[in-house]
């Protein structure tokens, strides 16, 4: 088969890394449909079949047009069996039965639910839902143990569950850059994640801080929460290694100064009327911004604020300066797009990626790369910006 005269020659490629996904494409009713299947398939830990549904969507972003027949997918990669009988029936009857009735099963909609709290994932919800809890305020009148991440979660949940829009993520930019000056000046802060990716909205705020003088980042993550703690503007915060890149990126070998890479998780308080971060001169464990009654741990009660402030999701990473670019290609996304670039650097490369390294396996040595256009220049990619990382 030849392929169809719509589809451009990089669409033809099979690692979402070789192709540009825009934000903005024609083919919205099918890729929510097969990322629907995706995520449930996720819910219900089949990582595989969740991957290929991913992959699929992926593909369909890249296309110049809408898909409106199945010879438009002639030549296509990544499209399974299954991928392509959704399409189908979609094509022809305007929905796919599979995908409405997951849309509409109660362990889809509860599942999404409870992971959707901060805090709460597949394994948790699970167990909640075969415990009959339903949703965020079913397991605030639970009697379930939770951990400081989840009482956060619930707490802020109706403010948590809202997007982000651009210009909230900008706010909390100025407030974090602040504080990063104030404990550690020439540091430089980097907005990261789908923000980066021109999403004008997002589910939190990212953002990657280094000091360009090797080794000055040190010890910066404590500083920069305890000045935020002070300021009145965190809401909960979690500062760990980051073990994920252990676990998860494979054979690698820990760069040696890993230890030194660390992640903070937290819920900052950002005002709504100016934009600021809640009220500076705020006592710790007063009555916040108007909301009485909102001190975490007292009581689990769900609780939202219409007026004042809002809960907002923000991760910080610091990275040494020796490895920014690894941090910032890593941390920038989207999570698909990541994932192909590891699958592409260690099958077709023999090379192993993380967000601190490149490993040439064949060389047994580091590549150094201080841009992102150094490090698909290594593994061989045409350099895609982060706008075309939709994938
Ligand atoms: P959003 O926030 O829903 O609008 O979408 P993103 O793309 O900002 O997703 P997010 O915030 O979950 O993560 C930002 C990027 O950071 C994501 O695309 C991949 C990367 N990432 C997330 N979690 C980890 C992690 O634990 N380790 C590493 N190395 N990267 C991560
Ligand atoms: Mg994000």
């Amino acid at each position: 088969l030849t392929p169809s005269p719509v589809i451009p020659k990089s669409s033809a490629k099979s690692y979402a890394c070789q192709r540009r996904t825009p934000l903005k494409h024609h083919n919205l009713l099918l890729t929510e449909a097969l990322e629907l299947l995706s995520e449930n398939a996720e819910l219900g830990e089949n990582e595989g079949r969740s991957v290929a549904f991913r992959r699929a969507a992926a593909i369909l972003k890249t296309l110049p047009q809408a898909v409106q027949r199945m010879e438009d997918l002639q030549g296509l990669p990544c499209l399974g069996d299954h991928s392509l009988r959704v399409i189908k029936e979609m094509l022809e009857y305007g929905s796919s039965q599979e995908v409405e009735s997951t849309r509409h099963s109660e362990q889809y909609q509860a599942l999404k639910a409870l992971t959707g709290i901060f805090g709460v994932g597949v394994k948790t919800a699970e167990r909640w839902f075969r415990g009959g809890l339903r949703c965020p305020s079913d397991v605030a009148k639970s009697e379930e143990r939770l951990n400081s991440a989840q009482q956060a979660g619930v707490l802020y949940h109706e403010d948590l569950s809202q997007r982000v829009s651009r210009a909230e993520a900008d706010a909390i930019g100025q407030i974090v850059e602040r504080a990063v000056q104030e404990v550690l000046p020439g540091a430089q802060i980097t907005l990261t994640g789908g923000f980066r990716r021109g999403k004008e909205t997002g589910h939190d705020v990212d953002f990657l801080i280094t000091h360009p003088e090797e080794g000055k980042e040190e010890g910066l993550m404590p500083k920069v929460i305890q000045w935020l703690e002070t300021q009145g503007v965190l809401l909960y915060q979690k500062t760990t290694r980051n073990s994920y890149l252990e676990s998860k990126d494979g054979p690698s070998r820990p760069p040696h100064n890993m230890d030194r890479f660390e992640r903070c998780f937290s819920i900052f308080k950002l005002d709504r009327s100016t934009g600021e971060g809640g009220p500076l001169a705020q006592a710790p464990g007063g009555e916040v911004g108007g909301c009485e009654g909102r001190a975490p741990g007292s009581e689990l009660e769900p609780q939202h604020c219409s007026t004042g402030w809002k809960a907002v999701r923000v991760d910080l990473v610091v990275s040494p300066y020796s490895q920014f670019g690894f941090a910032l290609l890593g941390w920038t996304g989207s999570k698909l797009f990541e994932r192909e670039l590891r699958r592409w650097a260690g099958k077709e490369k023999n090379m192993s990626l993380s967000s601190h390294a490149l490993y040439d396996n064949s060389q047994r040595r580091y590549l150094r790369a201080s841009t992102e256009e150094e490090i698909f220049s290594h593994l061989g990619l045409e350099y895609i910006p982060p706008c075309d990382r939709n994938a």
